[in-house]
């Protein structure tokens, strides 16, 4: 379809072709965006070249979220192509591999402030940056999870930031609202992907979704991805500050 015709996008977190942010580009593309994307380091940049280039993006250039000066960069070459931008998909979170494993009261300060910064207060920095671009209003999407919401086994210091991450998301909406600039979050169902093998026991949190959510199975990145597409289009028009589950209704039942 054309529901994003003429609307250019900023998408960052592309890892390879099972990321959530690949999904919801390849769906993005699918319904006639123009797209930018990044890629963190030279390693995963031969990763996304060719993603890149089958949907007929740019690459706007290396994106580590702990160097701002690259975030700078990204911007300023996205605004030099784009002029203006209508959206930007955010789909980065990190935190130490050892620390999503055993008990969340072991979390050190260290790994604590590393998490939040790059799996929350990366979202706030892209919007700093987003605003100024986004001069025909906007819209701007997050990725987060359940364990924001609940405890959920393992997800420890990752779940007291996609908390933060939420909230931020309703505080950004507000202060963006007035220049017709959304902000939402997607609330993922857990998908094989390489940072959630960095989660402990991930084949039992699937298998127990699988299980126990309504839709009696677990979701696909294309699925995130078609959601991503009515969040960033005109069709979500009166939405903001929402955060919207695309988890086979889990979040009912947990
Ligand atoms: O079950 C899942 N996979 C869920 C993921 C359920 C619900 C939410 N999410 C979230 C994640 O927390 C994350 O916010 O979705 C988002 C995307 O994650 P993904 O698609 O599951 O994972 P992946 O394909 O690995 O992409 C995440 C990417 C990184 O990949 P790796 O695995 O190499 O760390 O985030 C990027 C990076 O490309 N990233 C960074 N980008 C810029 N600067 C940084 C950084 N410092 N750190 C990580």
């Amino acid at each position: 379809s054309g529901l994003l015709k003429g609307k250019r996008g900023l998408i960052l977190g592309v890892a390879n072709n099972r990321s959530i942010a690949y999904g919801i580009a390849k769906s993005a593309r699918a319904h006639g965006a123009e797209l930018a994307l990044t890629y963190q380091g030279e390693a995963l940049k031969k990763r996304v070249e060719p993603l890149a280039a089958e949907l007929g993006g740019h690459l706007v250039g290396h994106c580590d979220v702990t160097e701002p000066e690259t975030l700078d960069a990204v911007f300023a070459e996205t605004e030099r192509l784009f002029g203006t931008l209508d959206f930007v998909v955010h789909c980065i979170a990190f935190s130490n591999k050892d620390e999503l494993d055993g008990r969340y009261v072991e979390t050190t300060a260290d790994n604590f402030t590393k998490t939040m910064f790059i799996s929350c207060y990366s979202f706030t920095a892209v919007a700093q940056r987003a605003e100024k671009l986004m001069t025909n209003g906007g819209s701007l999407i997050t990725l987060t999870y359940y364990g924001a919401e609940k405890w959920m086994p393992h997800y420890n210091v990752m779940g007291v930031a996609k908390a933060a991450l939420e909230a931020s998301v309703r505080y950004l909406a507000a202060d963006l609202g007035p220049k017709a600039i959304r902000v939402n979050a997607i609330s993922a169902g857990p998908i094989k992907t390489l940072a959630a093998s960095g989660i402990g026991d991930f084949r039992y949190i699937l298998k127990w979704n699988e299980l126990n959510s309504p839709l009696r199975r677990t979701v696909t990145t294309d699925e995130v991805g078609d959601t991503g597409v009515y969040l960033v289009s005109d069709l979500s028009r009166g939405v903001t500050g929402e955060v919207h589950h695309v988890d086979a209704g889990y979040h009912i039942v947990g």
